[in-house]
């Protein structure tokens, strides 16, 4: 049952302001879209803003062209004449995720609703809903649509299927289960081409991160079952590889021998102090969100992430022996459990 005053706060509001977390993914640009036309057919018109630019393999996705950053001058005449009398935050697990965005001074007076599946969320909403039970954000926008009456059918269908894609890696992570599968199948039904979002999505790489794998691969390490790499900012210039989406925690998961990966990317120094964003993914069974919380960050039980202060070295050194004590404790826990089962 979905929060009856959550219902009645959207269909109430007048002006909205959509956002979705920084560096979006597919969930986030296709939640934060989806969650534009599910308003649209209720005869709203809502801004969608974001931080940064989406990944170029989303620029296909229906609606793109009405996606705000929150530098574009568009944007900020939105924020300069709409007094916004409701916020929806989707896929962000705490309120610094939705980066520029999200301006507490501005719009802080307005009603925050967040809309969210992370096990790490901060509960910074005036209303949360947070359901960690779903695989995606566009799940949860699919829940709501048919809460308010809204068919899935057409860019809804197919922005919400894109989400449910990319955060299940097309149906392979653990938490892909019957409602999942139910959801992706009334999206189907509403026309969303899923060979199409797996082809464009899933399929598809910049062979400039082919060029980056090639850089990084060779440094690949493994030690008590956790494998990791570094990227520096040089190898990421000289593959010519913009995106800080690198794919690489996910690749090393697949390694037989390695429980939790991890991929630490040296971030561009704006700002003069150096700086390193992990990315973790676990085996099943393991679980990694909660060494990201512990560093400030956040994420899924199988993959999430963080930002840590220091160089490239400083933040491997201090985070490896952290992630190999945690799969060690997980893995003793893990024994236990399964014994006394047995
Ligand atoms: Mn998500």
């Amino acid at each position: 049952m979905l929060d009856p005053t959550l219902l009645t706060t959207l269909q109430e509001a007048q002006s909205l302001l959509c956002i979705s977390h920084v560096n979006p993914d597919g969930d986030a640009v296709g939640s934060l879209l989806g969650m534009g036309w599910l308003l649209r057919r209720l005869h709203k018109d809502p801004v969608l803003a974001l931080q940064d630019v989406p990944p170029p393999e989303f620029a296909w996705m229906p609606g793109m062209e009405t996606l705000l950053t929150a530098q574009s001058p568009a944007y900020q005449q939105a924020v300069r004449e709409t007094p916004f009398d409701v916020v929806v935050c989707l896929d962000a697990s705490s309120q610094d995720r939705m980066g520029n965005a999200y301006n507490p001074s501005v719009h802080g007076s307005a009603p925050l609703i967040v809309i969210d599946h992370h096990v790490t969320n901060t509960y910074f909403g005036h209303i949360n809903w947070v359901d960690t039970g779903c695989a995606a954000t566009c799940q949860m926008v699919a829940y709501l649509a048919q809460a308010l009456g809204v068919p899935l059918e057409g860019e809804l269908a197919e922005c919400l299927l894109t989400g449910l894609v990319t955060d299940t890696l097309c149906f392979r992570t653990s938490n892909t289960d019957e409602r999942v599968l139910a959801v992706a199948t009334q999206l189907v039904q509403g026309g969303a081409n899923l060979a199409q979002i797996t082809e464009r999505t899933i399929n598809r790489r910049p062979f400039s991160l082919l060029r980056l794998w090639g850089l990084v691969l060779p440094r690949v390490r493994l030690e008590d079952r956790v494998i990791w790499t570094t990227v520096s900012q040089s190898q990421l210039q000289e593959a010519g590889h913009r995106s800080h989406d690198t794919h690489l925690s996910s690749l090393l998961i697949t390694a037989d021998e390695a429980d939790i990966s991890a991929v630490f990317l040296e971030k561009a120094m704006d700002d003069g102090v150096p700086a390193v964003e992990c990315s973790f993914r676990a085996k099943p069974g393991f679980d990694v969100s909660r060494i990201a919380l512990q560093l400030g960050g956040g994420g899924h039980p199988p993959a999430s992430g963080c930002t840590v202060s220091g160089t490239l070295e400083e933040v491997a050194a201090r985070v490896v022996p952290l992630l190999q004590e945690a799969r060690r404790a997980q893995a003793i826990h893990r024994e236990q459990s399964i014994r006394d089962t047995a």
